[in-house]
């Protein structure tokens, strides 16, 4: 897989208007949506983590064999940036789902350790509002053993009442969930 860096975006008015198409990776702060860029790339340095929540403030663009955007999102949930704006989430993000064309789907990730928030079940009513197509992604099943994986997956799913089969478990450290999430993303960068 060659996977390069294109830009850094800081502001709504800088989006890229893109030629390809694009996925995109949404979560609460420090969720581990970096992590699993990195994960995808097989490169622990492309995507900056941290153990700071509110890493990433920016939009980061990646462009995997000069065919398909991953999309690095701000975080949600972290001393929110502007307390002014109205909209739950900040304006970078809020324009960057609203209105990126080539947008294909969502990947929003979830920490199997815990119930979605309110915020997380907010993303998802607000990805379902502007028909953006959803798919979860449970993040740092290394913390859990695979009983309490298995256990938890349930009750989250109950708890957006969606089925079970539909989250990709994965594990950025155990690098756990990378073909699964490959796949799924030619898949949707192919409708
Ligand atoms: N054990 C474990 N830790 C992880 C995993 N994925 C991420 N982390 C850790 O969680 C922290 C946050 O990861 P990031 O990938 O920076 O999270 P993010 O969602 O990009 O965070 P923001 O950019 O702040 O929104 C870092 O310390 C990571 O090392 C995982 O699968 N297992
Ligand atoms: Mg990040």
């Amino acid at each position: 897989m060659a996977i390069e860096f294109i830009t850094s975006v800081a502001s709504a008015d800088k989006l890229l208007q893109t030629s390809y198409p694009e996925v995109a990776f949404v979560g609460r702060s420090n969720v581990g949506k970096s992590s699993i860029i990195n994960l995808i790339a097989d490169n622990k340095k492309l995507a900056k983590t941290s153990s700071t929540p509110g890493r990433t403030r920016l939009v980061n663009y990646f462009l995997v064999n000069n065919n398909y955007y991953l999309v690095d999102l701000p975080g949600y949930g972290y001393a929110r940036a502007n307390k002014s704006i109205k909209s739950t989430w900040d304006k970078l993000l809020d324009s960057y789902l609203t209105k990126s064309k080539n947008l294909k789907c969502v990947y929003l990730l979830l920490d199997i350790r815990h119930l979605p928030s309110q915020l997380d079940k907010q993303m998802v009513e607000y990805l379902y509002y502007n028909n953006i197509p959803i798919v979860f992604i449970l993040t740092k099943a290394d913390k859990l053993s695979k009983a309490q994986q298995n256990n938890n997956a349930t009750k989250i799913a109950n708890e957006l009442g969606i089925p079970k089969a539909n989250f990709i478990i994965t594990s950025a450290e155990k690098k756990l969930g990378k073909d699964q999430i490959i796949a799924d993303i030619i898949n949707k960068i192919s409708q």
